[in-house]
């Protein structure tokens, strides 16, 4: 059976240049821990109750070792380029120099990828802080985007020119308020009070990092990957139009309205003084660094009503549901790139990431995936309508090359357009994946 992947005839997203991938990340797949330091996410795994099956990321999809048939795998797939990671505290010292072990790791992988005409689009912090400067306050503390400029600059140069494209950041959202808010990722601090403070650092960090990538590296498309989850009013009400429209500032537009408007959203003027960040003379000018490109990660919506207590409060995600509880609603994808265009001077974007957790069944050999296929076909069909609206897209990646390390879900939940076997490390192409490359040769 096969279920095929198509788009109209005349879409852009046919044509040759317009960039198809998958993406990964360090921590997720890996393994390979003891080639280096600790890690935040290393300390949130060894505590008790924090990951779902109590899992870590030392064996993970052992890439750290299979690293050179994953690469097959990737270009048997068709695609243009390849989104990975660099795991900070594989390639920098304690004392802040390269290591060469981690680095050379890094550089096979990129000598790779171009001996394949594979584009590697790197991402230097998908999350895997070095656990000792999170002993000295991580995000918290100011320092730590100098920290991260400095590996930018040494990383940047050790690897020449075999990058296509470098994000700073992956989701500053996610290390902010999932980790330095809400708790449920790591360094796992809870408190209104840090979120916004560990959200100007990782901005700041961005901004410096833009600096060196500039000098380093200036014919590779420098940006940054940010994730968007539009909020929509469950109702038609004034108050709850206010409330989601307040929630939308506070998780979506704080993170891109400084980097082209060079200010927070007005709501600041609605938090308490503890909780805002400590914005120093010229930190606005280093944050709105350009960029060449934004990388927007989508997966799904949230729906608000007011709450006298809170500025908003979050409904329960309505069906259909993706199997990690996400609502499938494609049409948010459109409307949020739209508005995006509209708020904003954007440069060309990417689609850093989309795709969907379902309960796989590896049967016979085969993974019959037609759950995660619908979600891709909505969703590029989504793209497209937004690109015919006008907005400037240049590459979809889908998010995941394969099955891994799902952050505090562990390894419960698959997102992989190929099935991994945790016990044999055996990789086995989805339907979805087999539905991608389809699309993707036949452009
Ligand atoms: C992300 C994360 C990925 C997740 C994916 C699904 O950037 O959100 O980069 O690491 O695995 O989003 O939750």
């Amino acid at each position: 059976m096969t279920v095929k992947l198509t788009l109209p005839a005349q879409s852009k997203m046919l044509s040759q240049d317009f960039i198809y991938g998958v993406a990964t990340a360090s921590f997720q797949i890996e393994g390979g821990e003891n080639n280096r330091l600790p890690c935040i996410w290393d300390t949130f795994c060894d505590t008790a109750g924090k990951v779902a099956d109590g899992s870590n990321g030392l064996i993970a999809c052992d890439h750290y070792n299979l690293w050179q048939q994953d690469i097959e795998l990737i270009e048997s797939l068709g695609v243009d380029a390849y989104r990975l990671s660099i795991s900070w505290p594989r390639v920098i010292t304690e004392s802040g120099e390269l290591n060469q072990q981690g680095v050379d790791f890094y550089l096979d992988i990129l000598n790779e990828l171009q001996r394949r005409n594979i584009k590697a689009f790197v991402t230097l912090y998908h999350w895997d802080l070095p656990q000792h400067l999170e002993d000295e306050g991580g995000w918290l503390n100011r320092a730590t985007a100098y920290k991260f400029r400095d590996y930018a600059d040494l990383i940047s140069k050790a690897f020449g020119d075999r990058v296509y494209s470098y994000a700073t950041l992956n989701e500053p959202f996610c290390s902010a308020f999932l980790g330095y808010e809400a708790g449920i990722h790591a360094p796992g601090i809870v408190g209104k009070e840090f979120g916004k403070k560990a959200a100007h650092h990782l901005l700041l960090a961005h901004g410096l990092a833009m600096q060196v990538l500039e000098k380093n590296s200036p014919n590779s498309k420098n940006g940054i990957v940010l994730n968007f989850t539009p909020c929509y009013p469950e109702s038609d009400s004034e108050a709850d139009i206010k409330a989601s429209d307040f929630a939308d500032d506070y998780f979506n537009q704080w993170y891109i309205k400084p980097l082209f408007d060079g200010e927070y959203p007005e709501i600041m003027s609605q938090l308490p003084a503890e909780h805002h960040p400590e914005v120093l003379e010229g930190d606005m000018e280093i944050i709105t660094h350009a960029i060449d490109f934004l990388g927007v990660n989508f997966y799904t919506r949230s729906i608000y009503r007011a709450n006298s207590d809170e500025h908003f409060f979050q409904i329960d995600a309505p069906e259909p549901r993706t199997d990690i509880g996400w609502e499938i609603y494609p049409k948010a994808f459109t409307e949020l790139l739209v508005s995006l265009n509209e708020k904003y001077s954007l440069p060309a974007i990417y689609i850093t990431e989309n795709g969907a957790a379902m309960a796989d069944k590896l049967v016979d050999g085969a993974v019959n995936d037609i759950g995660r296929i619908d979600y891709y076909q909505n969703h590029l069909n989504a793209v497209n309508d937004a690109i015919e609206q006008g907005v400037q897209v240049n590459g979809y990646f889908a998010w995941s090359l394969m099955d891994n390390f799902e952050w505090a879900e562990g390894y419960l939940k698959r997102f992989g357009i190929v099935h991994v076997d945790y016990d044999t490390q055996v990789r086995t192409i989805k339907a979805s994946g087999l539905a991608y490359n389809d699309l993707i040769t036949n452009r």
